[in-house]
C-alpha cells in the first residue's frame, strides 16, 4: 500500500466502522424506547455517513482502477476487492433506495431492507474477518525474519493458517448472531405463513367476520413484510375487557363493548403502508370503520379542531387535524387481507392513516378524544413532523 491508498484505506474503514455502529444502533429496540428522541438525528446521520462511504467507494474505485497491476497475480488481494465491491454497491443501493423510494414511486420494503441488513451482515463480519487476518499479517511481517529462524517454516504457516480459520470462525459465529438479531422474524409474504410469522395473543370473540371483498381479497394479497415496531412490550387484548371509547367535544361520547363495536358499519379499501424508515408494503385489504362515518355518528361540535388517539399500550399516541382525519380512507382496521389483524400489527383494531407515515397509524387504537388544541403525539414530540404526508403523496 502506498501513502495515498493507505490513507484512503484508513478513511474508508473508519466510516465503515461508524457506519456499522449508527446502523446496528438505529436497529436496537433501545433507540425505539429509552432513547427514542435521537432516533431521527441518528437516522439522519447514518444517511450522512452512507453518502461520505459511497464517495471513499467511488474513490477506492478509481485508485484500484489506477492500481491494476498490483492486483494481477494476487488472488487474495482479488478476492478481498471483489468482495468489497459486492457488498460496498449493495449496501449503498439499498440504502440510496430505502431514503429515495418513496420519492420515485418504486417498490422498496420488498425485500429492500431484507437486503440492506444481508449487506450489513456480510459487510460486518467480512470487514471483521479483515482486521483480525491483517492485525496478524501485519505483526507477522515485522517479525517475519526472527521467527522465520527461530519456528522454522511449516510452524510459520501453520500458524498463520490457524489464524486465518480461528479469525473465520469468529466471523461465521459473530455473522450468525447478528443475523439472528437483523431478521428476529422471518420475512414471508404468504398470508397463510403470516400467523406463524406475526404472532397473536389477541382472544376476542367473536372474530369480525369478513364482508365481500375482504375475502378473498380484492387488493390480490399485500406485497411486502410488515416491521413489528413498537415502543412497548406488545399488549394482549380481551374481549371480555377490551372497551372503546369516543370522548372529548362531541354530542355523543360512545364507550362499547368489542361485540358493540363489531356491530359499527365496516367498509373495505386497498392500500399502501409507509414507514418512514424506508419500508413499505403494498395492496393491502383492510376492513375497518371509516373514521368520517365514525365522528358523523358522534356529532363533532365547532369547538373541536384536533382528534387524538390513544393506544391500549398506555404510552403511544398520535393525532390529526380534523380535516385530515376527516380524509375518506381514514380508517379503524380490525381486518387485514380478510383475517383479524394479530396483537403483533395492532390489533384488534389499529388506526391507518395510508397517505401519511406509518407513525400515524395507533396500534391497538382504543380511544378518540376530539380536542380543541394540538396534540403532540409519542414519535412527533421526538422530531418527527406533525403533518406527516408521505412525501409525494399530498401536501
Ligand atoms: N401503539 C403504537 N402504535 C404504533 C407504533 C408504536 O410503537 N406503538 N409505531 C408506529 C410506527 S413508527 C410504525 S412504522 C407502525 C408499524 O406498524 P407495524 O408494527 O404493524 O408494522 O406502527 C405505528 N403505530
Ligand atoms: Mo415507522
Amino acid at each position: 500500500m502506498n501513502g495515498l491508498t493507505g490513507k484512503l484505506h484508513t478513511y474508508h474503514a473508519v466510516i465503515a466502522l461508524l457506519l456499522a455502529l449508527t446502523g446496528l444502533v438505529l436497529h436496537s429496540q433501545l433507540f425505539r424506547e429509552e432513547f427514542a428522541f435521537l432516533r431521527t438525528y441518528l437516522n439522519s446521520l447514518h444517511v450522512v455517513i452512507g453518502l461520505f462511504f459511497m464517495l471513499t467507494v467511488v474513490v477506492y474505485v478509481r485508485a484500484i482502477a489506477n492500481a491494476r497491476e498490483s492486483l494481477a497475480g494476487n488472488i487474495r488481494l482479488q478476492g478481498i476487492t471483489v468482495g468489497w465491491l459486492v457488498i460496498s454497491v449493495a449496501l449503498s443501493f439499498t440504502g440510496l433506495l430505502l431514503f429515495f423510494a418513496i420519492d420515485l414511486y418504486i417498490l422498496a420494503g420488498v425485500g429492500t431492507l431484507t437486503l440492506h441488513r444481508w449487506a450489513a451482515v456480510f459487510g460486518i463480519s467480512s470487514g471483521l474477518y479483515h482486521i483480525a487476518t491483517s492485525l496478524y499479517s501485519q505483526q507477522h511481517c515485522s517479525t517475519a525474519d526472527k521467527t522465520a529462524v527461530t519456528n522454522g517454516h511449516s510452524l510459520q504457516t501453520s500458524r498463520r493458517s490457524f489464524i486465518r480459520w480461528s479469525a473465520a470462525v469468529g466471523a461465521l459465529v459473530g455473522g450468525g448472531g447478528l443475523t439472528k438479531w437483523l431478521f428476529g422474524l422471518s420475512t414471508s409474504t404468504d398470508w397463510s405463513e403470516t400467523n406463524k410469522k406475526y404472532k397473536d395473543c389477541n382472544k376476542m370473540v367473536p372474530q369480525p367476520s369478513p364482508s365481500l371483498g375482504s375475502l378473498p381479497p380484492v387488493g390480490g394479497g399485500y406485497k411486502g413484510n410488515f416491521e413489528v415496531f413498537t415502543v412497548t412490550p406488545i399488549p394482549c387484548a380481551d374481549s371480555e375487557t377490551w372497551k372503546f371509547t369516543l370522548s372529548g367535544l362531541v354530542d355523543n361520547p360512545m364507550s362499547t363493548t368489542w361485540k358493540g363495536f363489531l356491530d359499527l358499519p365496516r367498509v373495505v379499501q386497498v392500500s399502501n403502508f409507509h414507514c418512514i424508515t424506508g419500508w413499505s408494503v403494498y395492496n393491502v385489504t383492510y376492513e375497518g370503520i371509516a373514521l368520517a362515518q365514525l365522528l358523523n355518528l358522534a356529532g363533532v361540535q365547532a369547538a373541536a379542531k384536533y382528534v387524538k388517539f390513544y393506544s391500549g399500550d398506555g404510552v403511544y399516541t398520535s393525532a390529526l387535524s380534523l380535516d385530515q382525519a376527516q380524509s375518506s380512507d381514514v380508517m379503524i382496521a380490525v381486518l387485514m387481507d380478510g383475517q383479524p389483524i394479530p396483537s403483533d400489527l395492532g390489533g384488534p383494531a389499529r388506526l391507518l392513516v395510508p397517505q401519511m407515515y406509518a407513525y400515524k397509524g395507533v396500534k391497538w387504537l382504543n380511544a378518540i378524544e376530539l380536542i380543541s388544541e394540538p396534540h403532540i403525539g409519542f414519535w412527533e414530540s421526538r422530531g418527527y413532523e406533525n403533518d406527516a404526508w408521505v412525501r409525494g403523496l399530498k401536501k
